[in-house]
C-alpha cells in the first residue's frame, strides 16, 4: 500500500474541508482583527512582541519546515524540539499564525497519521516531520533533497538567498516583496536544479500542491516581505514586531489559501527556466 493510501481518511478530510469553508463564510461577515492583536492576548506574539530568539544547539530537534523550527527556536514549542503533543501542535499554531482552526487539526492528524500514532495521545520530535515524501519532498525552496543532505534540520543558506533575491515586487514602505509569479519561478528553478542533481529525484501530483502550497504561507502571513523572511529562512528566527498578515478573525482558511496556492501552482513552468538556460549558456559561447 502507498504511502497516500495510509494517510488519506476520506471522512475526516470531507469533514475538515466543510469546516474549513463554514470558517471561511464566517471570516466574510465578520469584522478583522486589529494590528498588534493578531495573536490572542497571553500568547507568545500578542502586542508584536515575541519571546527571545535562542539558535539550536547539538541534540536539539529540528524539522524541515521553517516555520515549526522558529516556534522551537522562540521557546512557543520545547526548544529541544522533542516529545511534542500533536494537540499542543494544532494549539500553537492557531494563535502563533492564525492559521484557521479547521488546517490546525488537519496538519498535525495528517502527521499522526504518516507517523502511524495517535493525534490524540502522542508526541513526536521535529526531526521526525522530515520523513520522505510524506510531507517533505525533493526540490524544496530552503532544502538540498534530502538524498543529498540527510539532515533536514538546517536550512541551505544558498538556496535561501537564491529564493530571496528573486523578489520583484514592492511592498508599501518600498522594501523588496516577493510575488506570485516570483514564487512560481523560484519554483521551477528549483524543480529543473533538482532535477538535474539528484538522481533519485522524484515528485508527484499531490507534492506539487503541497509545495505550492507551504511556499504560498510566504506571501499570504508573510505577505511576501523579504525584511520579514529573511530572518525567518536563515535564522528560522521571527522577525521584530512581527505578526501574521493575515487578519481574518477565524484564521486562514484552506479555502481562502487556495486563491494563492492555485495560481503559484499555474505560474509553474520548467520549460521557460530551461529555455532561458539554453539562451544564457549560448550566449556565454
Ligand atoms: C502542523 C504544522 C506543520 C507541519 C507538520 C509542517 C511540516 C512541514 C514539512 C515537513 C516541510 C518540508 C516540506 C519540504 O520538503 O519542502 C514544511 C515546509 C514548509 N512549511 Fe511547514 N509545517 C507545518 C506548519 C507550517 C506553518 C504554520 C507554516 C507557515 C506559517 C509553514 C510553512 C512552511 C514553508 C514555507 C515550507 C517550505 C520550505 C521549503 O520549501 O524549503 N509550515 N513544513
Ligand atoms: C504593546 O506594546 C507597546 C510598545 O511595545 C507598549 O507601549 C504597550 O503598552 C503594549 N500594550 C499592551 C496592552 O501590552
Ligand atoms: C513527554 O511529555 C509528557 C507530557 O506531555 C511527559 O509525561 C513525558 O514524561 C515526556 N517524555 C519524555 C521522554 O520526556
Ligand atoms: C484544536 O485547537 C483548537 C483551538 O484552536 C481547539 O478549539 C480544538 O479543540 C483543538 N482540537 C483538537 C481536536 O484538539
Ligand atoms: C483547494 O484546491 C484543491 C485542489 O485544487 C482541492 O483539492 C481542495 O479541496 C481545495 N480546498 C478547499 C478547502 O477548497
Ligand atoms: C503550511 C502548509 O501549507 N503546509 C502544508 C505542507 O504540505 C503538507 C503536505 O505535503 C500539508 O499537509 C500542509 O498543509
Amino acid at each position: 500500500m502507498g504511502i497516500l493510501q495510509k494517510i488519506t481518511n476520506p471522512l475526516v478530510d470531507l469533514a475538515v474541508l466543510s469546516w474549513d469553508f463554514s470558517l471561511f463564510l464566517l471570516n466574510l461577515v465578520t469584522p478583522d482583527l486589529k494590528p498588534g492583536q493578531v495573536v490572542p492576548k497571553g500568547c507568545p506574539g500578542h502586542n508584536l512582541s515575541w519571546p527571545d530568539y535562542e539558535p539550536p544547539t547539538e541534540g536539539d530537534s529540528r524539522s524541515a519546515c521553517p516555520m515549526l523550527n522558529a516556534m522551537a527556536n522562540h521557546n512557543i514549542l520545547p526548544h529541544s524540539g522533542k516529545n511534542i503533543s500533536f494537540r499542543d501542535l494544532n494549539t500553537t499554531i492557531r494563535q502563533t499564525f492564525n492559521f484557521a482552526s479547521s488546517f490546525c487539526f488537519f496538519v498535525p492528524t495528517f502527521s499522526a497519521r504518516f507517523l502511524g500514532r495517535s493525534y490524540w495521545t502522542d508526541t513526536f520530535d521535529l526531526a521526525e516531520l522530515s520523513l520522505h515524501n510524506a510531507i517533505e519532498h525533493d526540490a524544496s525552496l530552503t532544502r538540498q533533497d534530502a538524498a543529498l543532505v540527510p539532515d533536514q534540520g538546517k536550512p541551505d543558506l544558498a538556496l535561501v538567498h537564491e529564493l530571496l533575491k528573486e523578489a520583484t515586487g514592492k511592498m508599501p514602505d518600498g522594501s523588496p516583496r516577493l510575488s506570485i509569479p516570483d514564487l512560481s519561478r523560484a519554483l521551477s528553478k528549483r524543480k529543473v536544479e533538482a532535477k538535474s542533481n539528484n538522481k533519485d529525484y522524484s515528485e508527484s501530483f499531490f507534492h506539487n500542491g503541497f509545495g505550492a502550497a507551504n511556499s504560498s504561507t510566504m506571501l499570504t502571513l508573510f505577505g511576501g516581505s523579504i525584511a520579514d523572511l529573511e530572518p525567518m529562512l536563515t535564522d528560522e528566527r521571527f522577525a521584530e514586531h512581527w505578526e501574521p498578515r493575515v487578519l481574518s478573525r477565524f484564521g486562514l482558511t484552506m479555502a481562502a489559501f487556495n486563491g494563492t496556492v492555485i495560481p503559484v501552482q499555474m505560474g509553474v513552468d520548467e520549460k521557460k527556466v530551461k529555455l532561458e538556460k539554453g539562451t544564457e549558456a549560448a550566449a556565454s559561447k
